[in-house]
């Protein structure tokens, strides 16, 4: 063959490909799908694909195609994965986000690229503020621990211990907790930490159970709640007299109907419920199960759920084109119903605005669920509400 006929056939071939870019907005998925936190990216997995299959693959007359990438929550291959999401793949938006670390190793690159980085799952407060490119559709920990404090003091307890893991989103839950308990008049007795990565709550629990507090409040993440409750029962704690209150991140539906009576009756305060009493949880809920063999959609999957509907949503607004400024400046603002209830991103900070309930565990049809007893509406991340 000549050389030019080469050329042609190689810069043909290329055609198609290069107006397959410009059609298509890809979204690069990454997900802890295998190791301590594989649950939340099995969840947030399992939603993105819920979400596509319900709303198709089209938006704008653009195809949106999700590019799926395993972290194992591990932040260095977060932050190598988005950079190939980047550069080689052209992704137009980063998603997921399993951990804290991860959601932070990431936003330099959503800086510099100028794609916008949407966090389904992470819960730190500061996260938002590591880059002008980062919107979050989960939650903060603030948000929950708050109005869990203010419970506590309406209900009688005086005097509690908390316990978290050690790292961003623990120590925004026990800081938060801490300062509004103490503001509203109780007394915190001492401030637990255990190891993010493979914890033993053995030692800490014996600590806790020392104090005599009226209550313990704990914060671990998603997926570690079964083996915190595990060991609170087996140290005798939930005949001791001592109350357990929590984030909902302990209770969390995916582990929850597992854990056995010596959770019913914890009070707990959070976004999601599966039992949340509304006609779009109900099918959300159901098409959530058929889809996934029965699995229970938590609050990790709401997340992934919103965030896809924030993605298409504002490349309607902006009539398809997919740059970062424009998406960001879309999604600035909007609000819409989720299977949690009503949400939307606050234009000022690109966190997320939500109510937060106070639940109860109870039994449902032999099954456990965080029924919802109360709501706080609309409820914006306090920690930067208290820096305004
Ligand atoms: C985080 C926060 C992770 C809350 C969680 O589960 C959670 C985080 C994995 O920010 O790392 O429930």
């Amino acid at each position: 063959m000549l050389r030019r006929e080469i050329l042609t056939i190689a810069a043909l071939s290329l055609l198609p490909v290069v107006a397959f870019a410009q059609d298509t907005v890809k979204i690069g998925l990454i997900l802890p799908m295998t190791g301590q936190q594989a649950s939340t990216g099995k969840q947030i997995d399992a939603a993105v694909k819920l979400y596509q299959a319900q709303h198709g693959t089209t938006v704008a007359g653009k195809k949106v195609e999700v590019i799926l990438k395993d972290d194992t929550s591990v932040p260095d291959v977060t932050k190598r994965l988005a950079q190939e999401l980047v550069v080689n793949d052209k992704v137009a938006v980063l998603a997921g986000f399993g951990i804290t670390p991860s959601a932070m190793a990431t936003a330099p690159i959503a800086t510099q690229a100028k794609v916008p980085e949407v966090v389904m799952a992470a819960g730190t407060s500061s996260i938002t503020e590591a880059s002008p490119f980062v919107v979050r559709t989960s939650f903060t920990l603030a948000q929950s621990a708050v109005p869990m404090a203010e419970w506590a003091v309406k209900n009688g307890i005086k005097r509690v211990v908390t316990m978290v893991s050690d790292y961003g989103p623990g120590i925004d839950a026990e800081k938060s907790f801490s300062d509004r308990f103490k503001a509203e008049g109780g007394t915190i007795i001492e401030n637990l930490r255990v190891p993010m990565r493979a914890p033993d709550f053995a030692p800490v629990l014996q600590k806790a159970a020392d104090t005599k507090a009226d209550a313990l409040f704990v914060f671990v993440p998603s997926g570690a709640g079964a083996q915190f409750v595990k060991q609170f029962v087996e140290r005798g704690l939930d005949k001791g007299g001592m109350k357990l209150i929590a984030t909902g991140d302990v209770t969390d539906d995916d582990q929850l109907a597992g854990m056995g009576d010596a959770v019913v009756g914890v009070i707990n305060a959070h976004n999601y419920s599966a039992n949340h009493d509304s006609a779009l949880n109900k099918s959300y809920v159901e098409a959530f199960r058929k889809a996934n063999g029965g699995l229970r959609p938590n609050f990790m999957s709401v997340g992934g759920y919103d965030g896809m509907h924030l993605i298409y949503e504002a490349l309607k607004k902006t009539g398809g084109d997919a740059s970062g400024d424009k998406l960001m400046a879309a999604m600035k603002g909007l609000a819409w119903e989720s299977p949690r209830g009503p949400i939307s991103i606050d234009p000022d900070t690109r966190d997320i605005v939500q109510n937060i309930y106070i639940r109860k565990v109870e039994k449902k049809d032999g099954e456990l669920y965080n029924v919802e007893f109360a709501t706080i509406p609309n409820v914006k991340d306090p920690v930067k509400a208290a820096k305004k």
